[in-house]
């Protein structure tokens, strides 16, 4: 009688899922100072004034604007405290997030 090979012949590899980044959303408001806004990009997103002036008009011309993509945790503290920056000084500026696909 033949043997019974035993041998695995399938290896089983376990694969971990890398968690999605999250973009950072600027939105347009009819309030907020355009000066505002780019000195909140400057501070929160290290953005120069070029970088922060460009992100700036594409969301009062489009109505939003990717600001950058971080780890979801990162994201969230990051709009929340720009957020937070216009909030303190009377303005309705609002960052959101939301996971990239
Ligand atoms: N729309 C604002 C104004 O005309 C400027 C602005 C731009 C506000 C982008 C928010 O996300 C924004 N004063």
């Amino acid at each position: 009688m033949a043997e019974t090979d035993t041998k695995p012949r399938v290896k089983v590899k376990p694969k971990t899922e890398r968690p999605r980044l999250h973009k950072v959303i600027l939105v347009n408001d009819d309030y907020t100072p355009r000066e505002f806004v780019v000195t909140v990009l400057k501070a929160v997103f290290s953005m120069s004034e070029d970088q922060a002036l460009r992100v700036m008009i594409t969301a009062h011309t489009r109505g939003t604007c990717v600001v950058a993509v971080y780890a979801r945790d990162i994201a969230e503290t990051k709009a929340t405290e720009a957020t937070d920056a216009g909030r303190s000084a009377g303005y309705p500026l609002l960052f959101t997030t939301e996971p990239e696909t």
